[in-house]
């Protein structure tokens, strides 16, 4: 394979490709790596079997025959209904990891062999033949296979921020893939592939608009075609969730107004969900922002957070369905913004109904390049907690840049909250393992557009992959997952994989360092997050919108005192971690300007000056990138012409912003430390001022 793939490549045949097939590309094997299955067996109806027919077709250039009379190796795809599933591996065996988990092995009667793919229901069934799909693509299939897996996380669930006007807020990949204006007369294959390529990873749930929701998609037009796109999703085993607008009684049903305590209110949220049940009978929930950034919800009439909550889950609770309620809530008061989540929600622990699950955010800011997990995970102990990671790269170049986000995720679930002992990390306080709720969930805001390649970067669907493979197994590391993203989306030569997979996994750390190292935060230019602008000031503007209040750069220093003698955010942590983040010589250098507000010359771990250390590592960022480009290029003989030049166009964006982040930082933080940027490193090529007057086209870049 290795060497056929080189010669037609140096001959320049492999076809161009648009990245439209993302990682289900099952890519045509040479004989000797398919399994040598014989025939197929199973209900010719499901799902599950006939994916893993379509899957065959392409890999083998033929189908399997069903029911065939080789019987050398039989490939045997069924539920406990199947009588010869049940022959094979015992109902309570199967059915120990659930309905959506499943086994895969290998059984031996004489010199006959059956490799049976098995499910206690439906859903298991599939993903456990995306799973043997996925192990034959990445050229991992043995004869004897033993697996038994089962997801980590109940919900795995997409949320998009798209608008009913078509538009995506902080999508970075065209217009939203809901064509609400051409429902319900014509429906887009794209749903279909949606479905296929999110089941194939194990996403079982999505959330279809904006969090900034209009109360429009309550009204019964949007609901029927709601219904449309939830009858497209659900032989895929993916459950439609809503966002909704807190005011949607007023707005939409004429009340005089929405406080979740008024009877009327009540009734009205009671009669909108028994409407949609009725047009949606599996309908999932809401997703639900308020009393936040300007939306309405409860608060504007004095009530709180989970008087909200429940008012909603009880109109949901006789349908089956669940409240995520979002706590990502500040508002521009004396408090740091870092701790107004864990001050408004704590308080209310155990105040919750059991189908309110409380959505956060992985930081306490706000998706930022690197932030500490955000305190309430591990604290918050009487209510369901799940976690919300952004797909959608809003503060990491967009779609520009190439950054793979499973080491970010993986730091933020591995992170030790240390509130339940030692083994108390972020996933094990919110998969169940720890504290024992009804539901445990994970959220990711989608990437996903109507690009030809989903995404925008071909590298960004990395990110919408990796989100889905750690909902079912947040213990793969970020490595496994880009080698199988790899191998599906590229290819299995070695050359290509090793280089890529390593540029993959700096990436993040990368991006952290030409942008916002050493615990920096939100210096992006106002409102649109892409580039640089610490000094950025507007009068009158929400301070907490404002990089200064983030930076506090001054002549003694640089960095935000969230310590005991500061804003006291180190105190919502769980002890030993809020001494270690208090104290200078112990908090992480990582994250050293997120807690302490540090002086110019303060000596770091390496000998250096703060102020050196955060000029290398501005301008390692920039060498990071350039070595990217380098390595790239030496890819061309492995990808196809269409996709290797995109990529490499957007290395050469990623280099120039580098660039652009390094120079406005460093020669903007050095009008305060006054001091040298360091002699061995590459000059800044702009001035100042000049980069204080770009601004950005955002049409351009969004
Ligand atoms: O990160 C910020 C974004 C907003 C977003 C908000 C949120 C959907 O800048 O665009 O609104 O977070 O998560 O609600």
């Amino acid at each position: 394979m290795l060497v056929i793939s080189f010669c037609i490549a140096a001959i320049g045949q492999l076809a161009a490709e648009d990245g439209s097939r993302l990682w289900l590309r099952f890519q045509p094997q040479e004989k000797s790596t398919l399994p040598p299955f014989t025939r197929l067996r199973g209900d010719a109806s499901s799902v599950a079997l006939k994916e893993f027919q379509h899957a065959w077709q392409e890999m083998s250039g033929s189908s399997l025959p069903e029911n065939g009379s080789d019987r050398t190796h039989t490939l045997l795809i069924g539920t406990l209904k199947n009588r010869e599933v049940r022959k094979l591996i015992k109902s309570k065996e199967l059915q120990e990891p659930g309905i959506e988990g499943y086994i895969i092995r290998t059984v031996e009667q004489g010199n006959r062999r059956t490799t049976v793919v098995a499910s206690a229901g439906e859903a298991g069934l599939l993903y456990g033949v995306y799973h043997l799909v996925r192990h034959i693509q990445t050229g991992h299939f043995s004869n004897k296979v033993e697996i038994t897996e089962q997801p980590r996380y109940d919900l795995r669930i997409l949320n998009h921020w798209d608008n009913l006007n078509g538009t995506v807020e902080r999508g970075y990949a065209g217009y939203s893939i809901w064509q609400w204006d051409k429902l319900p007369g014509e429906i887009s294959p794209l749903y279909r592939e949606y479905a296929r390529a999110n089941a194939s990873i194990g996403i079982n749930a999505t959330v279809l608009n904006n969090v900034n929701a209009t109360p429009d998609i309550l009204t019964k037009e949007y609901l029927e075609k709601v219904k449309l796109i939830a009858d497209e999703l659900r032989p895929f085993h993916i459950k439609v969730y809503l966002s909704i607008n807190f005011s949607s009684p007023k707005e939409l049903g004429g009340l005089e107004n929405s406080d979740p305590l008024q009877p009327e209110v009540a009734q009205w949220w009671k009669n909108k969900a028994d409407e949609i049940y009725r047009i949606i009978p599996d309908f999932g929930g809401f997703l639900v922002k308020a009393n936040s950034e300007g939306l309405p919800g409860p608060q504007d009439y004095g009530r709180t957070h989970a008087e909200g909550a429940n008012m909603l889950a009880d109109a949901l609770k006789p349908h089956g369905g669940i409240v995520m309620w979002r706590a990502f809530v500040y508002n521009p008061t004396e408090e740091d913004r870092a701790k107004q989540a864990y001050s408004e929600f704590m308080p209310l622990d155990g105040q919750f109904r059991d189908n309110v699950i409380i959505q956060v955010k992985n930081g306490p800011v706000d998706f930022q390049p690197r932030e500490p997990f955000s305190p309430l995970f591990g604290a918050m102990q009487q209510t369901a907690l799940m976690p919300e990671l952004q797909i959608t790269q809003e503060y990491l170049g967009f779609s520009n840049h190439l950054v793979y986000l499973a080491t970010q995720w993986k730091e933020f679930l591995e992170s030790n909250t240390h509130c339940l002992g030692d083994e108390s990390t972020v996933a094990n306080c919110t998969d169940g393992t720890l504290l024992s709720h009804p539901l445990t969930a994970i959220a990711g805001v989608a990437n996903i557009g109507l690009d030809d390649n989903w995404s925008g970067h071909h590298f960004a669907q990395a990110n919408w992959y990796a989100f889905g493979r750690l909902a079912w197994d947040h213990t793969l590391t970020a490595e496994e997952i880009a080698e199988e993203w790899l191998r599906m989306t590229f290819t299995n030569d070695q050359a290509f994989l090793e280089p890529v997979r390593e540029m993959m996994l700096s990436s993040w750390e990368t991006a952290v360092n030409y942008m916002m190292p050493l615990g920096l935060h939100h210096i992006f230019a106002w409102d649109h997050h892409y580039g640089p602008e610490p000094w950025c000031e507007i009068p009158g503007a929400r301070p907490d919108w404002l990089p200064p209040y983030y930076h506090n750069a001054s002549k003694e220093g640089i960095g935000f005192d969230r310590t005991t003698s500061g804003s006291n955010a180190v105190s919502q942590y769980c002890s030993p971690l809020s001494e270690t983040y208090n104290n200078l010589e112990t908090c992480p250098e990582e994250l050293l300007l997120w807690f302490h507000h540090v002086p110019w010359d303060h000596r770091m771990k390496n000998g250096r000056t703060l102020w050196d250390e955060l000029s290398y590592r501005y301008d390692g960022g920039v060498q990071q990138v350039r070595d990217f480009q380098k390595l790239w290029d030496r890819m061309e003989p492995y990808v196809d012409s269409e996709r290797f030049s995109q990529v490499q166009s957007r290395l050469r964006i990623q280099s120039r912003d580098a660039v652009w982040w390094k120079d406005a930082c460093l020669l903007y933080f050095q009008t305060f430390s006054g001091m040298p940027i360091p002699y061995e490193i590459e000059r800044p090529v702009h001035e100042l001022e000049e980069l204080k007057q770009i601004k950005l086209d955002l049409k351009h870049h969004n």
